[in-house]
């Protein structure tokens, strides 16, 4: 590794050694620029990389709420603004109760990069709280909600940083939050959170767009490699908001998908997923994922064993979309899926694949599709929500999905130049890397020493 990296991830080592995951993400960036850092040597003058890697701002703070039972409880609220290099602070928030500082700055971390590829003006950043939605009722949810963004409002704004959903929040959240923003603030600032609902401000696509976005690049990946996703069979983990898009659009393209998954274990339906059952299921009475193999015939349910990856990898498939959450493809689950006969990997979630289960996947000439290029389709419709917003305008449904489609494909061909631009051969994760590192660097010498 070139000598500055190498003192970069180091230091990033040594000041972060309670953050695995952010170290994870930035030793995986770190590791696949290296062609463009031996190209600038003014880059380590500047401290460019040291400057990318530290956040702008890191924000925790205090959420208590009262539960139904009466008991106050108290959680920690995040908000990473991390950069703000080509416009305002843009990511999800995530509830979870897995959510401390690593997982929020490896999720920040990472958006500043997927945003920069979607060539659209937002900067990175990203927020939650270690609250569990699961078995919370409507109210406690509002409650949790309206305590959460009675501290963020004064961190956020329409030109400053706009949140949007992630794991554990999705359209009702959004409405809660919003609604606690709007009463704060006594004015009608549109563009301050994104997934809003369709009745109060929100886009046509952005509740399908990171699913269909992912389907979208699998496919010009697969063309551009002498494939196509009709007639193939896809295994997709997860069972939340980029799961299910992801299935109707690979569903619509013509692929089979077989499996699903949530965090207790996974459905094998060998006829195909019946979409509409998942949705009732997931969507409307937020039950687990067991429940399909109850109501569908020939369904087998594979529960997860505690510690261990989902069993929904070990599935014969050509295609494996892992939409759930970080770290879920081990390298053993990576071997599982290349001796059945793997052909491609799309990440839907946030860093699915740990380092070395990527590193043997394209080493087996697996195509794996990056999340930052990948499932920036959410984010990249949430940027079309904000200039809807400031528009004061909708765009049709067609409209949406057709940008959304140009935004992937536009995508997917940054990481095809990059990578052929250096004799990478289709390595996207090391295309994709590249694209973003290349136009962030450009901003970044451009505006001095910030
Ligand atoms: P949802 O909350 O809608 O769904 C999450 C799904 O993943 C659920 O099925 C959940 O199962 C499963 N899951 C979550 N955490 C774990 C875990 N620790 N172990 C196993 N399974 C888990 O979230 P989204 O669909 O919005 O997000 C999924 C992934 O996609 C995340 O990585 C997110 O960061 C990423 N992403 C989301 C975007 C968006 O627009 N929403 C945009 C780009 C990326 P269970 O119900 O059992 O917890
Ligand atoms: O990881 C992500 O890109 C998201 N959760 C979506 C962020 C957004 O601002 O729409």
């Amino acid at each position: 590794m070139n000598r500055y990296l190498e003192k970069v991830l180091n230091e990033t080592k040594s000041k972060n050694q309670h953050e695995p995951d952010f170290i994870q993400a930035v030793d995986e960036l770190l590791r696949t620029i290296e062609p463009v850092v031996d190209e600038h040597p003014e880059f380590e003058n500047i401290a460019l990389l040291e400057r990318m890697i530290e956040p702008e701002r890191l924000i925790t703070f205090r959420v208590p709420y009262v539960n139904d039972e009466g008991k106050t409880v108290v959680h920690r609220g995040y908000r990473v603004q991390y950069s703000s290099l080509i416009g305002p602070y843009k990511g999800g928030l995530r509830f979870h109760p897995s959510v401390n500082q690593s997982i929020i700055k490896f999720l920040g971390f990472e958006q500043i990069f997927k945003n920069a590829l979607t060539g659209l003006p937002i900067g990175g950043g990203k927020g939650g709280s270690d609250f569990d939605p699961k078995g919370k009722s409507d109210n406690e949810i509002m409650r949790f909600c309206q305590s959460f963004m009675t501290e963020l409002q004064r961190h956020i704004g329409a030109d400053v940083d706009v949140p949007a959903g992630d794991i554990g929040v999705g359209a009702r959240e959004i409405g809660y939050l919003f609604g606690q923003y709007k009463r704060i603030k006594d004015v009608y600032e549109g563009g301050v959170l994104t997934g809003k609902g369709l009745s109060y401000g929100g886009s046509l696509v952005r509740t399908e767009a990171t699913g269909y976005g992912l389907i979208y690049f699998m496919t010009e990946m697969l063309n551009a490699n002498g494939q196509c996703l009709k007639g193939k069979t896809v295994t997709i983990s997860g069972s939340g908001n980029v799961a299910i898009y992801a299935c109707q659009k690979a569903q619509e393209f013509g692929a089979k998908v077989v499996a699903m998954s949530d965090s207790n274990g996974c459905v094998y339906d060998q006829n195909g997923i019946d979409l509409d059952l998942m949705k009732q299921i997931k969507e409307v009475e937020r039950a687990r994922i067991s429940e399909y193999a109850k109501r569908k015939e020939g369904v087998e349910y594979i529960p997860t064993k505690p510690g261990e990856d989902s069993p929904i990898w070990s599935i014969k498939t050509d295609i494996a979309l892992p939409c759930a959450t970080q770290n879920e493809i081990s390298l053993a689950s990576a071997k599982k899926l290349v001796e059945n006969g793997v052909i491609a990997v799309g990440e839907g979630a946030n860093m699915p694949c740990k380092e070395d289960a990527t590193v043997y996947l394209l080493e087996k000439k697996v195509l794996v599709a990056p999340a930052k290029a990948a499932n920036a389709g959410g984010v990249a419709i949430s940027a079309v929500e904000m200039s809807q917003n400031s528009m004061r305008y909708y765009m049709t449904f067609e409209e949406v999905d057709q940008k959304l489609k140009n935004i992937m494909t536009n995508i997917f061909k940054s990481c095809q130049n990059a990578a052929e631009h250096y004799n990478l051969g289709n390595n996207y994760v090391a295309g994709a890397n590249i694209a973003a590192f290349t136009k962030l660097a450009q901003a970044m010498k451009c505006q001095g020493i910030v």
